[in-house]
């Protein structure tokens, strides 16, 4: 990518922070009144009705740093030295509306979205958002995002009403993406009604443990399911250190493997490769939320210098100290530009 700005100066490297949170104020208004017409599940109702009516300063600037796309934001990647952010409509994107709202609102988000990047071209990027419940729809807007809006990457928020990707009905929304040759990113949501009980009582259901636990599940339901033998050349992508999978990833592949010998469930079939193999080659993972030396250092050890992409979690995790715990990690130059830039650049397609 050329940068007429920036072309990293003496870092050597840019800064392209790929899972970056913007939204629309049809999004957000959605979301309010489905929580006051008792009609959000309960983990939205948690979410949006703190984010959408608290006044404290935690939920007041970063609904008003989600809505801007020019200024604000602009300003404060220049304070964070952020040259490139990775933009997507935040979580739980479209996935919580009727179907027939929620294409209409994420067509409407998307178009805003390619709007902004063609404002900022040098500074933004967009990614498709879907509205899973229409999977044919989603596929369609998905090859719509690529060839109409210059979009580089499709999002999820994760389950669509408690459903899963690796349900055969969403096949057409892996293939769309396989098709286009963008990476599908699995963004944390709130867990499902099914499993949000233990979680939403503790307030443990978002940011802090459950939107972990809830997308780790999703991309091993989809590598277990077989979806990159289905897809060999797709990419998935996801956040926060890899969902903590790549930590758990030696535990995970033996009691996969001996599951599948035993024949203890019908779902757990034999594949290709082992879930080191998926995680190491049709993976990768981003640092959003997890500015942390250690668990950046040990992810790039398990999946490879070539799977590991910084992000920011802007404005949910906006911390400029973040960015030079970055800078200061202890790996190579080649290896911090990988972090910081080139992989990006491959992965998208910059
Ligand atoms: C939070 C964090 C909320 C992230 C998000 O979407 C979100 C949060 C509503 O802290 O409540 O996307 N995040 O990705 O870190
Ligand atoms: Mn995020």
């Amino acid at each position: 990518m050329t940068h007429p700005l920036n072309t990293g100066g003496d870092r050597g490297y840019l800064r392209i922070a790929t899972e970056e949170a913007c939204a629309t104020r049809e999004q957000i208004d959605g979301y309010l009144r489905l929580v006051r017409e008792g009609k959000a599940d309960r983990g939205t109702t948690s979410l949006w009705g703190f984010y959408g009516t608290s006044p404290s300063e935690r939920a007041t600037t970063i609904v008003e740093r989600l809505l801007d796309l020019d200024d604000r934001r602009i300003a404060d990647m220049d304070a964070t030295g952020i040259d490139v952010a990775i933009l997507s409509m935040t979580a739980p994107g479209f996935q919580v509306f009727e179907a027939d709202e929620a294409k209409a609102m994420c067509g409407r988000a998307n178009d805003a979205l390619a709007a902004a990047v063609e404002r900022h071209p040098d500074r933004y990027v967009g990614m498709t958002s879907i509205a899973p419940q229409d999977p044919e729809w989603s596929a369609r807007e998905i090859a719509r995002g690529k060839a109409e809006l210059g979009f580089k990457g499709v999002m999820v928020n994760s389950h669509t009403k408690g459903e899963y990707l690796d349900e055969p009905k969403f096949d057409p929304i892996l293939r769309a993406c396989a098709e286009a040759g963008q990476p599908l990113y699995i963004h944390p949501q709130s867990p499902p009604d099914s499993m949000i009980g233990p979680f939403v009582e503790s307030g443990l259901d978002g940011a802090v443990f459950g939107f972990g636990v809830e997308v780790g599940l999703h991309l091993l339901r989809l590598i277990t399911i077989g979806v990159f033998d289905r897809y060999p050349d797709l990419t998935i992508c996801v956040g926060h250190g890899g969902e903590a999978l790549p930590y758990w990833l030696y535990r995970i592949d033996y009691m996969h493997q001996a599951g599948v010998r035993s024949g203890r469930y019908e779902r757990m079939k034999p594949l290709n490769k082992s879930i080191f193999g998926y995680m190491r080659e049709n993976v990768c993972i981003t640092t959003s939320g997890m500015a942390w030396a250690p668990a950046i250092t040990f992810a790039m050890d398990v999946l490879g210098e070539d799977r590991v992409m910084y992000a920011m979690d802007y404005p949910y995790q906006y911390v400029p100290d973040e960015v030079r715990t970055h800078d200061l990690l202890k790996i190579s130059d080649a290896a911090k530009k990988k972090l910081m830039q080139t992989n990006a650049e491959r992965v998208f397609g910059l």
